[in-house]
C-alpha cells in the first residue's frame, strides 16, 4: 500500500510530465496542489480509501479525485503509466538536478535535443546552454555542480567518509538540550564497508530541541520528514540521515532494532515469540497480558532471549544467533589488541613522509612496530627501489631503530608480482628483508586462471610472508579481481602466508573473503597501507573488517610482539 509521500510523489510527477509535454500550465499546478495536500494529510490516505472512507483532499475535484481513488485502491494509475510512456525517461531524470524544472527540461529538449542527465552534462561542459533564452554561463556552472551532487548522493558512502561525517554531526548534536545519549546505528554501527544512509539513535528527555537542531544544521539540503520521535534529512553533499528518538528506559530495544540487519532482527523476534513476547523497538510486549517490558541496555535484550550480547559487526544474520545461543561467539579482535602495522610507505617511494616521521607518528599512536614496505622497481609510477637503494634504506632503518628503541621499524618490501608471474626481486635479496608483502598492481585484465597462478607464485615462495590487498579492489572505484579463492586460501594456509586486510579505501580483503580465508586455516594481518602519517589511523578500518570476519587476536600477525612476529615468519 502506498504511503502519503509515495502518492504525493506520483502526483508531482504527473504535474512535471504534463508540463514537459507542454500541456496548459493550470493542469500541472492542480496535480501539484493535490500532491501537497496529500503529503500533509494527517492520516494514511490510501488506507482510508481501502476502508471505503475516502478523505476530502483539498483541490481534488471529480477528475483528479477518481485518479487518486484508483491509485490508492490498486497501487497503480493507468493515466500515470500512459503519460510516462510519452516522455523519454531521461527527461524525468533531469528534473533531479537542482535548479532544473520542467519548463527548462522542455526547453532543453525542444531546442537542443537534450534527453538525459549525461547529455545535459556534456552540453553544460561545452558551454552550449548559455545560448538559450534565460540561461547563462552561471546556469551551466550550477547545473554541473548539481549533477555532481546527485551523483555523490547515489553512490554508497565509504565507511571512512561516513565515520568522519557522523563525527562532525554528533559533535554538534550531542550537547543539545534533552539529549541523554546519541549514537550511530544501522550499517555504520555494523561497520559495513559502505553506508547507504546514516542512522542515528538518541535517548532524550525531550525530543523537540534535538529535532530542531538536526533540521537546522547548516549542511541540510532538505527535510524529508519530521515527526515527534523521528526526523529524516538529506545533506547537501551527502546522504540521508535518519534520526530516531526514544526514552532512555527503552534505549536497549531501540538500539537493537536499528542496528541489526533484517535477518538478525527477524531471528530475534522469533526467539521472543517462542518465549511469549512480541519484540519491537518499544520493548517486549507480553502476549498474554499486553504488558510492555522495557530494556534500557542491549545486554538486557539479548539476556532475555537467552543469548550472549552480540557485537554489532556480527549482526548480519550469518550464524551469530546460533553461536550466541551456544556460547561459541568469537572473542573479537579490538584496536587495543593491535601492536603493529605490516604495510606502510615512506618518501623513499610513493609515500609523503620520511621513514623517521612515519615511525615517530606510529609510535605516538601506540604501535610497538611497523613494517616499512616501500615498492619494488617495476612499479615505475611509485619510483620502486633498486637493490642498492634497498641496502641504503636498511642502513637508515638501523640508525633510526637505535634512536627509537624499544619501538621497532622492520625492513620490508611491497614486492610486485609481475604480469608474467615472476617476482620483482631475486630470492637472495628477498631473504634479506624482515618481512615481504607481495601484491598485484598490473596485468589486472588477465583471466582469472592466470591471476590465480600469479598469486600462487607469491604465496608459495618461501620468502613471501603476506599477500597484500589480494583482490586489488578500491571501494566504489575499482572492481575486485576474481581469483580462485578456495585455491588461494588453501595455499596460503599450507605455506603460512598471511592474507592482508588493508584499511585504506580498498578495504581488501573484504569481510566475507577474510572470513572464508580464516575458515580455510589461513592467517591474516591488518594493515594501514599508510602513505602519510594521517593514514596510519586507517588501521582501525581494517580492524572493523576483521571483526566483521569474526577474527580473534590469535588469527592475526598484527597482534604479535616483534619477537613473536619474526619467529612466525621465519
Ligand atoms: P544501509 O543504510 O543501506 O547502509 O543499511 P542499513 O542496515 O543501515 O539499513 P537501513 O538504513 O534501511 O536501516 C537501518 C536499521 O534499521 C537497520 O539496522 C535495519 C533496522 N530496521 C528495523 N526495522 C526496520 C524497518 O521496518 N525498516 C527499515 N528500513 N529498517 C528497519
Ligand atoms: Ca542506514
Ligand atoms: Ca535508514
Ligand atoms: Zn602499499
Amino acid at each position: 500500500m502506498l504511503s502519503n509521500s509515495e502518492l504525493a510523489r506520483i502526483f508531482n510527477e504527473i504535474g512535471d510530465t504534463l508540463e514537459i509535454l507542454g500541456e496548459v500550465v493550470y493542469k500541472a499546478v492542480a496535480y501539484r496542489r493535490v500532491a501537497d495536500a496529500i503529503e500533509r494529510y494527517p492520516d494514511d490516505v490510501a488506507a482510508l480509501y481501502r476502508r471505503g472512507e475516502p478523505p476530502k483532499i483539498p483541490g481534488a475535484g471529480a477528475a483528479i479525485g477518481a485518479k487518486l481513488a484508483e491509485l490508492a485502491e490498486t497501487g497503480r494509475l493507468e493515466y500515470h503509466d500512459r503519460l510516462r510512456a510519452q516522455v523519454p525517461v531521461g527527461l524525468l531524470d533531469m528534473l533531479r538536478v537542482p535548479g532544473v524544472g520542467p519548463r527548462t527540461v522542455k526547453q532543453l529538449h525542444d531546442e537542443l535535443r537534450i534527453d538525459s542527465v549525461e547529455a545535459l552534462r556534456a552540453a553544460a561542459e561545452g558551454g552550449q546552454l548559455r545560448s538559450l533564452k534565460g540561461l547563462s554561463a552561471r546556469t551551466e556552472e550550477n547545473i554541473l555542480a548539481g549533477i555532481g551532487r546527485i551523483e555523490r548522493r547515489s553512490t554508497r558512502l565509504l565507511l571512512h567518509e561516513a565515520d568522519e561525517l557522523v563525527g562532525s554531526l554528533l559533535a554538534r548534536l550531542r550537547n543539545t538540550a534533552g539529549v541523554v545519549s546519541i549514537e550511530p546505528a544501522g550499517s555504520l554501527r555494523r561497520r559495513r564497508a559502505t553506508i547507504g544512509d546514516l542512522d542515528l539513535l538518541a535517548a532524550v528527555s525531550d525530543p523537540a530541541p534535538l529535532i530542531a537542531a538536526l533540521d537546522g544544521l547548516a549542511e541540510v539540503d532538505h527535510v524529508v520528514s519530521a515527526g515527534t520521535d523521528k526526523s529524516s534529512i538529506v545533506l547537501r553533499d551527502g546522504p540521508q540521515v535518519d534520526l530516531m528518538l526514544c526514552p532512555p528506559a527503552a534505549w536497549g530495544t531501540h538500539l537493537v532494532h536499528f542496528t541489526g540487519r533484517a535477518d538478525h532482527n527477524i531471528a530475534l523476534r522469533g526467539r521472543a515469540l517462542a518465549r511469549g513476547w512480541s519484540l519491537s523497538e518499544k520493548g517486549f510486549k507480553v502476549l498474554d497480558s499486553g504488558e510492555l517490558l522495557l530494556a534500557a541496555t542491549e545486554e538486557e535484550v539479548y539476556e532475555r532471549l537467552d543469548l550472549a550480547w552480540i557485537a554489532p559487526e556480527l549482526r548480519e544474520g550469518t550464524g551469530e544467533i546460533e553461536a550466541a545461543a551456544l556460547g561459541t561467539l568469537p572473542d573479537l579482535v579490538t584496536l587495543d589488541d593491535i601492536r603493529g602495522d605490516t604495510h606502510t610507505h615512506s618518501d623513499w617511494t610513493d609515500g609523503v613522509d620520511s621513514i623517521e616521521v612515519m615511525a615517530r607518528a606510529a609510535r605516538d599512536v601506540g604501535r610497538a612496530w611497523i613494517v616499512l614496505t616501500d615498492h619494488t622497481p617495476s612499479l615505475g609510477i611509485a619510483r620502486g627501489l633498486a637493490p642498492d637503494r634497498v641496502e641504503q634504506q636498511r642502513t637508515e632503518i638501523a640508525r633510526l631503530n637505535a634512536e627509537l628503541a624499544p619501538f621497532r621499524i622492520l625492513h620490508g618490501t611491497e614486492l610486485e608480482i609481475r604480469a608474467d608471474g615472476t617476482l620483482d626481486y631475486p630470492d637472495e635479496l628477498l631473504a634479506r628483508f624482515d618481512l615481504v608483502i607481495a601484491s598485484i598492481h598490473t596485468g589486472r585484465a588477465q583471466p582469472s586462471e592466470q591471476l590465480t597462478t600469479r598469486a600462487l607464485a607469491a604465496i608459495t615462495n618461501p620468502h613471501v610472508d603476506v599477500l597484500a590487498h589480494p583482490t586489488g579492489r578500491i571501494v566504489n572505484r575499482r572492481d575486485p579481481l576474481m581469483l580462485d579463492w578456495p585455491r588461494v586460501f588453501d595455499a596460503a594456509a599450507k605455506h603460512g602466508t598471511a592474507l592482508e586486510i588493508n584499511g585504506s579505501p580498498r578495504l581488501d580483503l573484504d569481510d566475507t573473503l577474510a572470513r572464508a580465508a580464516a575458515a580455510a586455516g589461513a592467517r591474516l594481518t591488518v594493515a594501514s597501507d599508510a602513505h602519510r602519517t594521517e593514514e596510519l589511523d586507517q588501521l582501525r578500518y581494517a580492524v572493523s573488517m576483521a571483526r566483521r570476519a569474526w577474527l580473534t587476536p590469535a588469527q592475526l600477525l598484527s597482534t604479535r610482539s616483534v619477537g613473536e612476529l619474526l619467529e612466525l615468519v621465519r
